[in-house]
């Protein structure tokens, strides 16, 4: 019988999608099972305007709304829906509650060189301490202060500061919310006082009247408002603060049967690390430049953001701009026949960050290494794979020396490990199996918390019990051990 249903609106950097999910108790006695259904998927593309790139807010809104009519069109009546989103994104109300232009994307070029700015006035080891981040140029930090740098009005006039995820919800129930994920996102939450950090916000000129008390992940937000649900005409029904922020939501639904186990969060980004209880804020984590992101239940993500398949992306991109679309899969069985260990770049330099011109970026790293240059599609994607199973490598042996935790192998989550050929080369990297799956994570982390929001699941143990018992794994084990080690070596040089 069925006991529930709920609908996960899920937005990754890339594509959006909706999917509907079923608790279902089965007659036979086995414990309840959740189900999937993937009704509506849609591209996420960031719009440039003069000189900023936007997300293009609406038009997820009016997906969003797409998504929930499909859901009743077809049948369903969920009775709660949850939204999360990539990190660090804002949009800012006037006071009269209206969105105050477009959202900057947070790889708008405004950022550029205020980490060093930054560090020079408050020093790194205190924005360190008090903000538990990994110095990324995208932190809302550094964006609300490449506002006050350019004296934005939009800054003076706001009211209210909404992560993307909360103002999504914002259009749909009229309650503003800050759920406490995101709120970790933006580096200007101290996890250790765990209140915002109104003295820096002082300090940087960012007006701390912004910021709202953050809420635990599961709390509901409110009923659809009368406008929605009129507009849709489907009920009004409750929309639940989640795990917000996706990542978040993605480790929730790792299948892992201990306490201690090692992820990687593999989609546009590719985020690697390993639960905790509390943060760690040592001298090494900051050295070793790794996050601890506010997760679900109380929980602390020790993790390094890792440059991710953003850069095979904008290859794809750049090739199907030149009129021949190609696939994933395609790419991916290019890679597969094209010559192993031939050149590797380093995904985290700098250089890979900004959108556009990749192909060339990545022929003029190897050839300042001294490597053959890469010249065929199958020889870029192969490259750039082996280089990510190698940093995979490093972050997870970084993450054993911070914790003194040893991993027996790689829980792999995401879009990403719909690349086989990249879940079967990461095994060969770290010299240990992985486990891949699911692959909707970030969704089905999101039906997660809205179970537990109703009960019907009693918190993070259960919810990833429950994931393992509805969703297969496919395990990948080490293989050319001795070439990776040589191949390791190698990229170590790279630096
Ligand atoms: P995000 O949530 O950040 O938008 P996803 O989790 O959807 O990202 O993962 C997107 C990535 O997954 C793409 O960059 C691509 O490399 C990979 N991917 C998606 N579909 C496939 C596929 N069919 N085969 C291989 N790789 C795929
Ligand atoms: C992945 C992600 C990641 C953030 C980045 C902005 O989608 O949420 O955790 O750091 O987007």
């Amino acid at each position: 019988s069925l006991l529930s249903t709920v609908l996960a609106f899920d937005l990754g950097a890339s594509s959006g999608r909706a999917l509907i999910g079923e608790f279902i108790q089965s007659d036979d006695d086995a414990k309840p099972k959740l189900q999937l259904k993937e009704i509506h998927r849609f591209p996420n593309q960031p719009i440039q305007v003069g000189n900023h790139l936007h997300w293009d807010i609406l038009r997820l809104l009016h997906e969003i709304k797409t998504g929930i009519r499909i859901a009743f069109q077809e049948g369903y009546k969920p009775q709660t829906l949850g939204i999360d989103t990539w990190g660090v994104d804002f949009g800012l109300l006037d006071r009269n509650g209206e969105l105050l232009g477009s959202p900057y994307h947070y790889r708008d070029a405004q950022t550029e060189g205020l980490i060093e700015e930054v560090d020079g006035m408050i020093g790194r080891d205190v924005l360190f301490q008090q903000g538990g981040l990994q110095f990324m140029p995208f932190n809302t930090i550094y964006q609300l202060y490449a506002m006050k740098k350019a004296s934005s009005p939009k800054l003076d006039m706001a009211q209210t500061l909404l992560l993307t995820p909360d103002l999504l919800a914002y259009f749909l129930t009229g309650k503003r919310n800050c759920e406490f994920t995101m709120a970790t996102t933006t580096q200007l939450f101290d996890p250790r006082k765990q209140a915002w950090n109104t003295g820096l916000m002082d300090r940087l000129g960012i007006p701390s009247r912004l910021f709202l008390e953050p809420v635990a992940p599961g709390t509901a937000i409110g009923p659809l408002s009368d406008v929605v649900c009129r507009e849709l005409e489907v009920p009004p029904i409750q929309v639940v603060a989640v795990g917000t922020h996706d990542t978040e939501s993605a480790i929730t639904a790792v299948p892992a049967g201990d306490e201690r186990f090692a992820y990687l969060v593999c989609g546009t980004w590719s985020l690697l690390g390993t639960e905790l209880k509390e943060p760690l804020l040592t001298p090494e984590t900051l050295s070793l430049e790794f996050s601890n992101e506010g997760g679900v239940g109380g929980t602390y993500q020790l993790l390094k953001n890792i440059m991710g398949l953003w850069i095979l992306q904008e290859c794809k991109r750049e090739w199907d701009e030149q009129g021949t679309v190609i696939s994933y899969e395609e790419l991916a069985q290019l890679a597969e026949n094209a010559e192993p260990f031939r050149s590797l770049i380093q995904p985290d330099d700098p250089r890979f960050y900004s959108p556009s011109g990749m192909v060339e970026k990545i022929r003029s790293f190897c050839q300042e290494t001294d490597q053959p240059v890469p010249k065929t599609k199958g020889q870029i994607a192969r490259c750039i794979l082996e280089s990510l199973a190698l940093r995979y490598r490093e972050a997870l042996e970084q993450a054993e020396k911070l914790t003194g935790n040893v991993f027996s192998g790689l829980h792999m989550v995401g879009g990403g490990i719909q690349n086989k050929l990249l879940c079967r080369l990461t095994a060969g990297a770290l010299g240990r199996p992985v486990w891949a799956g699911p692959v909707e994570a970030s969704a089905i982390g999101n039906m997660l918390m809205q179970l537990v929001s109703r009960g019907h699941c009693d918190g993070l143990l259960s919810a990833r019990k429950l994931s393992a018992a509805s969703f297969p794994v496919m395990s990948y084990e080490p293989e050319e051990t001795e070439s990776w080690n040589q191949a390791y070596i190698a990229f170590g040089k790279l630096k």
